[in-house]
């Protein structure tokens, strides 16, 4: 049977359970997708549509991959726009399919802009279909890629989508994706130093996310008795109420990082970032780094030993050599969940003392406190924006169940939330889904809030309206700041719950404390029924929450 291109990939993609596609015209693969029947998620611009279909895989932890097209080929502007979403997916290791047209045959070279060198920095893979033979072939390669190893973007570019081969030739099966088991001597070794240690920590990344290893990193904590600290991307890999958490960011971690005699790291790639911690005093620490990829080890510190290997298998070989050694019975260690819970309460007592402010204008914990009561926890998504909201939800939300919140940003591109939240509402459409943002990520949003209007999409976007960009450092002002660059007209002189309301959204306006809950049940209320929602909360500049170590201000 001869078909082309465009239908085959399609085809593809229905075989390996991909429901639907995000998009931004043009890409020639479109039609065919319509024809097919798969359907797509039509944003406002390119740069969403990667981030949606990325936010799909990271929230479905690669269980399910997100797709996305936009335009590609000679002098691509769709392609130039979407790079930003690439290298947010890229630097932030999310498996997401990227389809675009390929510069055609004869054409290279004609523009200034080259496509494949500029694809190649921003991806695990860029596929180039140069025969429509290999249609089959790219796919299988591309969904390996996808499923197997270290997590990240794959692209792949189609010179030529109405070319034709014969489908029954190469027929595809699905691939399933592979998974490598750690070294068992590692195993022991890893196990030798953990058991000798006198203040270790497990420092858990999103790899734990990625390998649908949450229950094994909590067996381990609990075997080992090891306090646990999560990064920023891996919020919500370990629950957060138990006794062993530690936090994200703040003081008690802080003080554990710091306490520590030995890291084990576990689906991180430890690298010190922007919103990451650095490790304090790392030649005097044993750092313990399991992880799926060797690219990591040795990385900005020494490894003193590394265990390769999937998260799941190495937790599970872990546990199985420590139960082993101590005949069940795991690591005595006195009352760690004690000291925990006591550095937690001293951390976060500043925090809880706000989260229960009646001040006005509203101080923003105030916000993500009621918003904690309203939601169930276990049956929800909330994610932040670049800026104060990422800073301080990361610092005291409390995040029960992986992905019940997201938090992201290796690189943290502003907007990035309302991809979230929609991908959210499409993963697990059940579940109430929030974005929280400041007024930066809302102008990055706006063009887009169409969609969820025409898509009946029942995501809530809380504002935390502060009449400026606090950015980074110590807030709106002092020293360290951009003082000639935050100032935005503020709530006083633009009312944007009037902007989006008249698009079609059900707004607030909301500048009592007491108010809060009720409007956060209001508008979650009308999300039940396919509306989507805005609420402006006029809330106080207030930048104050916990520190990375080692980061300076962070
Ligand atoms: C695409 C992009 N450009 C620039 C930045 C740098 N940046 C981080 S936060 C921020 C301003 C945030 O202000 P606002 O949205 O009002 O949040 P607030 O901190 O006031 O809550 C800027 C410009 C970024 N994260 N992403
Ligand atoms: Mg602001």
């Amino acid at each position: 049977m001869t078909i082309d291109v465009a239908t085959g990939i399609c085809r593809i993609l229905k075989q390996e359970g991909v429901g639907w596609v995000s998009t931004f015209p043009v890409c020639r693969v479109n039609n065919a997708l319509g024809r097919e029947g798969v359907p797509m998620l039509m944003m406002r611009d390119d740069r969403y549509a990667v981030a949606v279909a990325d936010a799909f895989s990271r929230i479905t932890g690669g269980s399910r991959i997100g797709v996305c097209t936009f335009q590609g080929g000679v002098n691509a502007a769709g392609m130039q726009y979407a790079y930003a979403g690439m290298a947010q997916a890229y630097e932030d290791g999310s498996p997401v399919l990227c389809i675009t047209d390929g510069v055609p045959a004869g054409s290279s070279g004609n523009s200034q802009y080259d496509v494949a060198s500029a694809m190649k920095t921003v991806s695990k893979w860029f596929g180039y279909l140069d025969s429509p033979e290999r249609t089959p072939e790219l796919m299988r390669r591309a969904f390996t890629m996808l499923r197997s190893g270290r997590p990240g973007p794959v692209i792949l570019a189609i010179p030529n989508a109405t070319a034709t081969y014969d489908e029954t030739a190469d027929p595809y099966r699905p691939v399933k994706g592979w998974k490598s088991a750690p070294d068992p001597a590692d195993v022991r070794a890893a196990v030798d130093q953990l058991l000798e240690a006198r203040n270790p920590l497990i420092y858990a990344g999103e790899g734990v996310i990625y390998a649908g290893a949450a229950e094994d990193l909590k067996a381990l904590a609990e075997l080992v008795n090891v306090p646990v600290i999560t990064t920023l991307k891996a919020k919500g890999a370990f629950p957060e109420n138990h006794p062993l958490f530690v936090g994200v960011r703040g003081d008690q971690v802080a003080h554990y990082l710091n306490k520590s005699d030995l890291i084990l790291a576990i689906g991180s790639s430890l690298s010190p970032g922007r919103f990451s911690h650095g490790i304090p005093d790392p030649a005097k620490k044993t750092i313990i780094h399991c992880n799926v990829d060797e690219l990591h080890i040795n990385k900005m510190y020494p490894t003193a030993h590394a265990v390769i290997g999937d998260a799941r298998l190495t937790l599970q070989a872990l546990r199985q050599e420590v139960s082993g050694r101590t005949s069940g019975a795991g690591r005595n260690a006195g009352d760690v969940a004690a000291e925990v819970k006591a550095a937690r309460d001293q951390g976060l007592a500043r925090y809880r003392q706000v989260m229960n402010s009646d001040e006005t204008p509203i101080n923003p914990y105030r916000v993500y406190g009621d918003l904690m009561e309203v939601l169930d926890l276990k049956n929800s998504f909330v994610t932040h924006e670049s800026g104060n909201t990422r800073d301080q939800l990361s610092t005291v939300f409390d995040t029960l169940i992986p992905r019940g919140f997201l938090g992201w940003g290796n690189v943290s591109t502003l907007g990035f939330s309302l991809a979230a939240a929609i991908a959210a509402k499409k993963a697990f459409p059940e579940r109430a889904s929030v974005a929280v943002t400041g007024e930066a990520g809302l102008g990055y949003m706006l063009g887009n809030l169409e969609v969820l209007l025409r898509e009946k999409l029942g995501i809530t976007v809380v504002h935390i309206s502060n009449g400026g960009f606090a950015g980074y450092g110590p807030g709106f002002w002092g020293p360290g700041h951009d003082p000639f660059t935050h100032r935005v007209l503020g709530p006083d002189e633009v009312d944007m719950s009037k902007v989006i309301g008249a698009l079609g959204f059900h707004t607030e306006r909301v500048s009592e404390p007491a108010e809060i809950i009720p409007a956060l049940r209001r508008a979650l209320d009308v999300n039940n029924s396919g509306r989507p929602a805005y609420i402006e909360f006029i809330c106080c500049q207030y930048p104050v929450y916990g520190q990375w170590v080692g980061r300076g201000e962070g």
